[in-house]
């Protein structure tokens, strides 16, 4: 296993949209691992695979509390195939645009479909969280961010502060 930097907005790979996995082998059960690695000491509940500079419908998630058991979860070339006209607001984040959090309304129930890994078609009825955080990590896979949901005003000033970081921290290593 090894800890994988997460890439951080404006990196334009977060752009990207990724290729579906062609066959679960070695390489990808290995992308997993560093995925769950680095996912776990972020901490984060979800990641997509693209987010450690991977361009490959690979997800991860946990989403149980501190204080219980861990329930690693994976979903390979995840698709939404259903999806509530019911919609429901919730806080986001994302480690990749660390520190900040604004409300997002999605479709409350989803229904994904995806392969596990051991290449096997699973279907789920996503609700609550699990809702909120495989429509998230979906939208990554399609170079979506969260704060493409939000308001133009609130996305540009997020947007121009992190290019102001990253101009800061680039004139920084240079120094
Ligand atoms: O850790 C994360 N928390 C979170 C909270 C609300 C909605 C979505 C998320 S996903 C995020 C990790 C991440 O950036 N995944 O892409
Ligand atoms: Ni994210």
């Amino acid at each position: 296993m090894a800890l994988r930097d997460i890439l951080i907005l404006p990196d334009k790979r977060l752009r990207q949209v990724s290729k579906p996995v062609a066959k679960i082998d070695s390489a990808v059960k290995k992308l997993v691992e560093d995925m769950f690695e680095t996912m776990y000491d972020a901490p984060g509940i979800g990641l997509a695979a693209i987010q450690i500079g991977e361009p490959r419908r690979v997800v991860t998630m946990d989403l149980s509390k501190k204080e219980d058991e861990k329930q690693p979860q994976v979903f390979i070339n995840p698709e939404i195939v259903a999806e509530s006209d019911e919609k429901s607001a919730h806080e986001e984040g994302c480690l990749s645009i660390p520190e900040y959090y604004e409300e997002v309304e999605r479709p409350a129930v989803v229904t994904v479909k995806y392969l596990d890994l051991d290449g096997k078609v699973q279907q789920v009825e996503a609700t609550g969280l699990l809702a909120v955080c495989i429509q998230h990590e979906i939208d990554h896979l399609n170079g979506v961010l969260f704060i493409d949901h939000i308001s133009k005003l609130k996305r540009d000033r997020v947007t121009k502060k992190f290019i102001k970081a990253a101009k800061l921290a680039a004139k920084d290593a240079a120094e």
